[in-house]
């Protein structure tokens, strides 16, 4: 049979690395780093390679199942979706919108159905109860841009292609590929980085393999970020190294005034003390920071999902712009994809709390819900408590805190139904699963990571395989519950959710230009004009169409649309990052809130722990760690990924004398929550005080159907991680809860 190549972006990860697929027929013989992709160049990681094996595998579901007796079966669409329509009318008429619930994982992310058909979704549920991976993740981040600078999607991006000094507050890139940071083949851009005289550093309670490729790796106390970078900042006030430069009429100058007393007391020998890096250090990064022409601090999972991961996500935006490296080539960026138009962003600002959680009130942070607390909103009575759980992508029983009780508390509902490739942790508690067609038959486009990226770049990816007559795409799955959350029923048309999306957007664009009459096009003359077939490649050309690099709908000729993207099989460069912090900022004011208000409260009340705030009860400090072959939880039933990924503690020897480990040797880890068990390893890679357990694991949960992954359980973290949210993003803390250990 004669072999083909097809080129496809990996949508495992957010490095979106290009792959060039052979296939022999419609049989995936091997997968590849793509050569010719402008940002990977033929990088790829043993995940992108492993997509060949996850198309093939006999556990991921190809029908829907429905759950009868405990046990699935299979069935066809329209009964599964009958009954899903069924049983969210009943739960809705009994009991109001809000007892319908809503939870998406991280995949919603990487796929065109999440870039664009669940916010239609989310409004015909009318649910307060929506929640998703991102408050246990980036929210943090998401809410201080938001106050910082207008709006939680505006994000800027470490240019790492072309600083001298990229700084790294907790993240691991050599292994995660870069998050909020699309920088495929990170170690090859870090090389070059070095080799033209630049240098990284990195601020991590673990030596992680960034770290060992740093120039220099600062151990620093899981938690504690907020206090160095307050040290950093009162440095560069007291040395006089403020100097914004092309931001300082974008600055109020109060609000420089403002945070300079607010760190006043922060000094790094105060920081010391808590973080336990010593002062010098401290010091020294914040000269370094104000010496190098160009530097770009970032920071991710390690300064996100700790006690004050949003006050740490804006101090290290604030280090940018008090620098003046925030919007400059070799500090950091906006991205401009070729998706958003400009402008079409709403200068409105960022505010939370339009509504609140119903049990502990918690601000509403962009539409979420902290999912944190998401148990106890199915555990307690009372109007708008959560009967059912729609979940998308997503594995919150081992994703979450608390995991247990939610996973308990899922047992409880009226109904669940779950979008998802397989039965899993959650999905194990379904009444109805609905899994897509495999990944190698969906369109592919990086709504998201577009717009994080570390050069701007389009790709469109067509389907590589056909799916079967049986299987459904993504947007169609979502369609067809928006169909059903608004009353249309389970057999409407999904195409005519993407036809009102289209309608929507061209609405818009004609009102933008006075009305049909002046613009002297109707929406029809528009739409008619679009490629692409119906779903989101249509919306998709109409998007680049009106883009900033779009051809206008003809009115600039040279300008892309999707026929021209679909035609560049390894994607289009659209060039650096480039200074337009101008256009990009979407505060009412049109200014960069250095200082929000929102943040004031916060910076006030935070206190110095005791210096003593390691009860004896609970000696150490648990934070996580990701390893390449894994993706969160859900590729470990990938028998060549789950080879040589252990889920083991990692211990420091000074901690393992004290407590008498040995390596191999079983540990007892236990939290205020939980207590779990993991083998030890013991290792100088993590600090003193400091222990580490990798998420994502757990696998040996009963009435799951995952062959390879139960072979090799592991335990799953979140069952020991409490509840804690850090209530100004909503966002659970998952990095340096207090343990104990004892040999098992
Ligand atoms: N191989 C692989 N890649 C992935 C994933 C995966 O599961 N596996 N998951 C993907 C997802 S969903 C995401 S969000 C990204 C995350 O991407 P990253 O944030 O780059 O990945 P992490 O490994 O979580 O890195 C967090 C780092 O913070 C450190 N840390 C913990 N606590 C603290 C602290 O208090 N302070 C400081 N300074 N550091 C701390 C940890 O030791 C760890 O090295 O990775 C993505 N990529
Ligand atoms: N302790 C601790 N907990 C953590 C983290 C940590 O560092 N430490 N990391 C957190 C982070 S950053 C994240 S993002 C979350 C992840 O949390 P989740 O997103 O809830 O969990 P995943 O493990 O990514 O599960 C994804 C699910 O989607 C399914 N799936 C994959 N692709 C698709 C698709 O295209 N469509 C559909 N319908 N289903 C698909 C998979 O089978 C799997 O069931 O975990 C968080 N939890
Ligand atoms: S680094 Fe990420 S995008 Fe690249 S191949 Fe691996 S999983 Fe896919
Ligand atoms: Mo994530």
């Amino acid at each position: 049979m004669t072999q083909t190549s097809a080129y496809r972006v990996c949508p495992l990860c957010e490095a979106g690395c290009g792959l060039e697929i052979k296939l022999s027929g419609d049989r995936v013989e091997k997968i590849r780093g793509d050569q010719d992709h402008p940002m990977s160049k033929g990088f790829c990681c043993p995940k992108g390679i492993a997509l060949k094996d996850l198309h093939a595998d006999p556990d991921r579901l190809r029908t829907p199942m429905i759950k009868e007796n405990g046990s699935f079966r299979e069935a066809g669409w329209d009964e599964a979706l009958r009954l899903v329509e069924a049983s969210l009318a009943r739960i809705r008429e009994e009991s109001g919108n809000d007892a319908v619930a809503l939870y998406l994982g991280n995949p919603n992310t990487h796929t065109m159905a999440g870039g664009l058909f669940i916010r239609p979704l989310i409004k015909a549920l009318k649910t307060k109860n929506f929640y998703s991976a991102s408050t246990v993740d980036q929210m943090p981040k998401m809410a201080a841009c938001g106050w910082i600078y207008g709006n939680p999607g505006r994000i800027p991006v470490p240019d790492v292609d072309h600083t001298d000094l990229l700084v790294v507050f907790g993240a691991n890139p050599f292994v995660s590929n870069g998050s909020l940071m699309t920088a495929p083949d990170f170690p090859g851009r870090v090389r070059a980085l070095q080799a033209r005289g630049g240098q990284m550093i990195v601020i991590d309670p673990a030596e992680t393999r960034t770290a060992q490729a740093a120039d220099r790796h600062l151990f620093i106390r899981p938690g504690t970020d907020v206090y160095m970078l307050c040290a950093i900042i009162h440095v560069l006030f007291k040395q006089e190294r403020i100097s914004t430069g092309h931001l300082a009429d974008l600055i109020d100058p109060v609000d420089i005034a403002d945070l300079k007393d607010a760190v006043s007391e922060w000094t790094p020998a105060a920081a010391e003390s808590i973080c336990r890096v010593p002062s010098d250090e401290i010091t020294r990064l914040a000269r370094q920071i104000a010496e190098a022409d160009k530097c770009a601090v970032y920071g991710r999972m390690g300064t996100s999902t700790v006690r004050h991961g949003t006050l740490c996500s804006w101090l290290i935006e604030a280090v940018n712009i008090l620098t003046g490296n925030l919007d400059r080539q070799g500090g950091t960026g906006f991205a401009r994809p070729a998706h958003v138009p400009d402008g079409s962003i709403p200068k409105k600002g960022f505010t939370i709390g339009r509504w609140h959680s119903r049990v502990s009130g918690a601000a509403e942070v962009a539409g979420e819900l902290p999912v944190a607390l998401m148990a106890e909103e199915m555990e307690t009575p009372g109007e708008g408590q959560i009967r059912s759980l729609i979940t998308i992508a997503g594995n919150p029983v081992v994703a979450v805190p608390e995991s247990r009780r939610l996973d308990a508390a899922l047992a409880e509902l009226d109904f669940m139904v779950c979008v998802d490739y397989y039965i899993n942790e959650t999905t194990r508690r379904a009444d109805v699963i609905l899994p897509p067609a495999s990944i190698l038959c969906h369109g592919h486009y990086d709504f998201f990571f577009h717009g994080l990226s570390v050069r701007n770049f389009a790709a469109y990816s067509p389907p590589v395989l056909e799916k079967g007559p049986a299987e459904k795409d993504k947007w169609e799955i979502v369609a067809h519950l928006t169909h059903i959350a608004s009353g249309r029923g389970a057999a409407a048309d999904p195409g005519q959710v993407a036809d009102r999306i289209l309608d929507g957007l061209a609405d818009n664009v004609i009102r933008a230009m006075g009305g049909p009459e002046k613009a002297g096009v109707t929406k029809d003359d528009l739409t008619g004009m679009l490629s692409g077939r119906r779903g989101p490649e249509r919306i998709l050309d109409f998007l680049l169409r009106i883009g900033p690099y779009g051809d206008n709908f003809g009115l600039k000729p040279d300008g892309i649309n999707f026929d021209k993207l679909a035609a560049s099989p390894h994607g289009m460069d659209l060039g650096p990052l480039s200074s337009w912090i101008e256009k990009a900022l979407a505060t009412p004011d049109g200014k960069i809130h250095l200082f929000p208000r929102q943040l004031r409260g916060a910076m006030e009340q935070l206190s110095t722990p005791p210096a003593n705030d390691r009860p004896e009860k609970r000696p150490l400090e648990l934070i996580g760690r990701r390893h390449l072959r894994t993706n969160n939880s859900w590729m470990h039933n990938i028998a060549a990924l789950s080879k040589n990924n252990p889920c083991t503690l990692y211990v420091h020897p000074d901690d393992a004398g004290v407590l008498g480990l040995e390596n191999g040797d079983f540990a007892e880890i236990t939290s205020d929550a939980d207590r779990i068990c993991a083998p030890v390893e013991i290792t100088e890679q993590i600090m003193p005080g400091v222990v580490s357990l990798p998420h994502g694991w757990g696998h040996d949960m009963e009435g799951m159907q995952m062959r390879v992954a139960s072979q090799n359980p592991g335990v799953n973290t979140n069952r020991i991680t409490p509840g804690e949210v850090d209530w100004l993003s909503a966002t659970a803390v998952l990095n340096g809860i207090p343990v104990a250990v004892a040999k098992s």
